[in-house]
């Protein structure tokens, strides 16, 4: 009984020093993409409440959609002179010349939740986040099996030039190409908003009417506000038509249960302690892995109820 008290010093002891590097408290600076979705809340959330857990001080940039913003940002805790920086990119491309700074200033960068194209893997230390190719391919699976390769299928694609959209666009595409009686007849951005999915479904809906079987969304928010303009349609969507979506916010998961979408393919965003648990390797510079991918679940009428009440986001 008595050495409980003492482990308890011991682990507190053991955050303390996690918290400093040499003496100093670790900085890190962390320009997250915005605010777009329920799945980006729950994710600043993660890395906010787990760096004050840990004792970091962590200086927050919200890119407010913008590349510029986050490359703005980026400078400045590279001026800052901060530890480490994390980096969730909005897009793929035209990182290199900013990372590049911050390589030569000598700040390792992180980058979490979304992937970039560059020539040189070496300007980041590591990648954080999920496999969005395989989340596509379980979301067209999915789908396949449930309409028996058969339907019109609309698409609600995320930010143009993100990693998200572009993988899970890529992968849907692969995956139903091999049941030639599912086909995409229209495909539009929604920017990973809800009242983007909203709109982009209303013009759907007065362009195709009920030639749409399925809907597509690159995630949980489009495909809440899709079934909202279904419902305005006079239509019922999980019924008329099916929906099927990436993210299991627990919002999308209770509309599984209702039956108002029909699937939704995990996509986990509480990675905050797996971010921070590799600051101390990457300061006291030991090696890391340089891709670590989330393990992703699917949700349907057949799972959804048993799981909503631990939804943790
Ligand atoms: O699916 C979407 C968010 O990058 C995985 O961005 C993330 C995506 C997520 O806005 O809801």
């Amino acid at each position: 009984m008595k050495s409980i008290p003492c482990l308890r010093l011991l682990f507190f002891l053991s955050l303390a020093v996690s918290a400093f590097a040499g003496d100093r408290q670790v900085k890190i600076g962390f320009a997250q993409t915005g605010a777009e979705s329920a799945w980006r809340t729950a994710n600043t959330n993660s890395m906010k409440g787990e760096a004050a857990k840990r004792g970091f001080d962590l200086k927050f940039a919200d890119g407010q959609g913008k590349q510029e913003n986050q490359i703005r940002a980026i400078r400045s805790f590279v001026a800052q002179r901060v530890d480490v920086i994390v980096l969730a990119p909005i897009v793929e491309t035209g990182w290199d010349p900013v990372l590049r700074e911050a390589r030569r200033a000598g700040i390792p960068v992180i980058l979490t939740d979304r992937t970039i194209q560059t020539a040189d893997e070496s300007l980041y230390a590591c990648f954080i986040g999920s496999d969005f190719y395989e989340e596509g391919r379980m979301a067209a699976d999915w789908l396949a099996r449930k309409v028996n390769g058969q339907g019109a299928i609309v698409e609600l694609q995320g930010t143009p030039g993100s990693a998200p959209a572009n993988e899970r666009r890529r992968a849907f595409a692969d995956a139903i190409a091999k049941h030639p009686g599912l086909k995409i007849i229209d495909s539009q951005s929604g920017d990973f908003r809800r009242a983007g999915g909203k709109e982009v479904m209303e013009a759907f809906l007065k362009k195709h009417g009920r030639a749409i079987r399925i809907v597509y969304a690159h995630n949980d928010d489009m495909a809440l506000g899709a079934a909202q303009a279904i419902e305005e349609a006079g239509l019922k969507p999980g019924t008329d038509i099916i929906l099927v979506s990436i993210d299991a916010i627990r919002e999308a998961v209770q509309a599984v249960v209702d039956g108002r979408l029909n699937c939704t393919v995990e996509c986990n965003p509480l990675f905050g302690p797996k971010v921070y648990d590799i600051i101390g390797p990457l300061i006291r510079k030991e090696p890391v892995p340089k891709k670590s991918y989330n393990k992703d679940e699917l949700f349907d009428a057949t799972n959804a109820a048993a799981v909503i009440a631990q939804r943790e986001y």
